[in-house]
């Protein structure tokens, strides 16, 4: 019988993780992670990363991906997988990251020998031996002289799609550029983390996708092209630098012989480009329709829905990018995640369940106790040096910190994505701490609105299969559409939908309103918000 199987690979910051599909009987075959820190110690890398002792500089190795992408195919190769029956690939990477390559790249990609080992034929194509990454925040001067040359906050924001952020990999080149200038000469390709390892896979240099590419500070949003204003802001002949840019959806080539000959790929496997973990995320939670959002609470979390319509957040906190279908997609993100969470759990010494347990028990509104969460720096809103503010309680108080963080992270949430104007119906919630039910309620609360757990929490790798499984039936013509693709993966059962509470509309309404006062106090010089936090403690608490 003929099966069709698709991979879809993801390169996040803790894990390389596949998730391997058969979509003749619409099942998931095999998930599979490998951890960065526990089997690939050698790198010594903390929860996958290098940082700088004030958190501002951070960065992984790129080398390691590559081990991981092999010690990966590896384990499926143990796993008795059908290997040789796949029909697609495709991929995701930790957005924003970038691997600088010098003039060898493409030549050892091309004659790649199947008996050796990745890691030791890609030791010397590097011009900088780590990649800075999305945690990274050390750029501010470089976003702000970026930011002036395109004339300042809007016509960036028009330009790009988004504000200039620290994270952001134009902001990264240009001080890799201003800060090791011979490296920078020496540098003759310049990868984002998804089409890095797309063109490991490929034998050669693959594009940027669409939905990564608007993740650069770089990209035209509406012409899809390399922006040449943002080039020239960014750095010096950069564009020679950059791969070309392509669909999301669009076949990049057939796998490289090394990985037919060395791990039973069929030659034939077609490679769809990879893209950003978010765009792929978008797709494996099923947001191919208007009115769907999704949050996502990984190491980052953050808050994206499909955006039909191009709009922008003229704050700058949020960003636009391409989706994978080719629309738009909106996207917020918050640094202080799951990271946050387990520093108040382990503060603690609880587990998950005894976490859980005290969000059940402790009353929504935390007695007004209301925590500003800057346990590392801070993306939106935008803090630089960490500190963790409280209102009304201090840092022993274990009932008031384990509400006081997960309330803290969703009001920011609702609060900072006040600015996309297609109305949120549904909310779809995955990445690690969805699995969790007690946080998903406090979330349902706080927006108001039903949120859908999801079995699976590889949601970008699962959102990559799928991509290869569509561009895969395009290319023979087989026409499927999004959401008719997506459905057939995502069929939630009841027990998986949170019901908000009605009960605490007005509470979280308020809430809101003292949590932006409390962070316009701290972040903006604003009023000092304890006589507001008061009334709220005595509407709701009476005392
Ligand atoms: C998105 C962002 C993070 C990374 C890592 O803009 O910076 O979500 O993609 O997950």
């Amino acid at each position: 019988m003929n099966v069709d199987y698709f991979l879809g690979i993801d390169c996040s910051t803790q894990s390389l993780t596949a998730v391997l599909i058969n979509l003749s009987k619409n099942e998931i075959i095999l998930r599979y992670s490998i951890n960065f820190d526990e089997e690939l110690p050698h790198y010594n890398t903390q929860n996958g990363v290098f940082s700088s002792n004030d958190g501002k500089v951070v960065h992984s190795s790129p080398l390691m991906w590559v081990e991981a992408l092999e010690l990966l195919f590896k384990a499926l190769v143990q796993r008795d997988l059908p290997l040789n029956e796949i029909k697609a690939i495709s991929g995701s990477g930790q957005q924003h990251g970038t691997v600088y390559l010098n003039n060898s790249f493409e030549p050892t990609l091309k004659n790649l020998d199947s008996e050796k080992s990745l890691v030791n034929q890609l030791q010397s194509v590097f011009t900088r031996e780590t990649s800075p990454i999305w945690m990274d925040s050390s750029t501010t001067k470089q976003c702000e002289e970026i930011r002036l040359k395109l004339g300042g906050l809007e016509p960036t924001i028009y330009i790009t799609g988004s504000n200039t952020f620290e994270r952001f990999s134009g902001p990264q080149i240009r001080k890799f550029y201003e800060q090791n200038y011979d490296d920078y000469i020496q540098t003759s390709t310049i990868h984002l983390v998804s089409s890095f390892l797309s063109s490991i896979l490929l034998g050669k240099s693959s594009p940027i996708d669409h939905g990564d590419g608007a993740g650069m500070n770089l990209m035209n949003i509406r012409t899809n092209q390399w922006d040449d204003k943002a080039l020239n802001a960014t750095a010096p002949n950069l564009r020679q630098k950059l791969p070309a840019l392509t669909n999301s959806y669009d076949v990049v080539g057939k796998i490289s012989p090394f990985f037919v000959e060395r791990f039973g790929f069929s030659p034939e496997t077609i490679l769809v480009a990879w893209s950003g973990d978010n765009p792929n995320s978008l797709i494996g939670v099923g947001l191919t329709e208007k009115g769907k959002a999704a949050i996502s609470l990984g190491t980052s979390d953050t808050y994206f829905s499909f955006m039909k319509n191009l709009s922008f957040d003229m704050l700058g906190e949020g960003h636009v990018f391409r989706a994978p279908t080719g629309d738009f997609m909106s996207l917020i993100c918050f640094k202080n995640g799951s990271l946050a969470r387990e520093a108040i759990k382990d503060k603690f010494n609880l587990n998950w369940d005894e976490f859980g347990e005290i969000l059940r028990k402790t009353p929504p509104g935390n007695f007004g106790k209301i925590m500003l969460p800057y346990f590392l720096p801070e993306i939106v809103p935008l803090v630089l040096e960490p500190t963790v503010y409280r209102f009304g309680f201090d840092e022993n108080d274990m009932q008031g910190n384990v509400r006081g963080i997960i309330e803290a992270q969703f009001l920011s949430m609702r609060l900072h994505s006040e600015w996309i104007q297609e109305q949120t119906e549904e909310i779809y919630a995955t990445g690690g701490a969805s699995a969790n039910k007690e946080i998903l309620q406090v979330a349902s609360n706080i927006f108001n609105t039903k949120i859908y757990q999801f079995e699976i929490t590889n949601s970008a790798a699962l959102g990559a299969a799928l991509r290869s499984a569509k561009s895969y039936y395009d290319s023979i013509n087989e026409r499927i559409n999004w959401t008719e693709l997506v459905n057939r993966f995502l069929k939630i059962q009841d027990n998986y939908i949170i019901q908000p509470n009605n009960k605490y509309k007005k509470l979280y309404d308020d809430l809101l309103e003292v949590y932006r006062k409390c962070e316009k106090f701290i972040l903006k010089n604003g009023e000092d918000p304890e006589q507001f936090r008061k009334d709220f403690v005595k509407k709701y608490f009476g005392n």
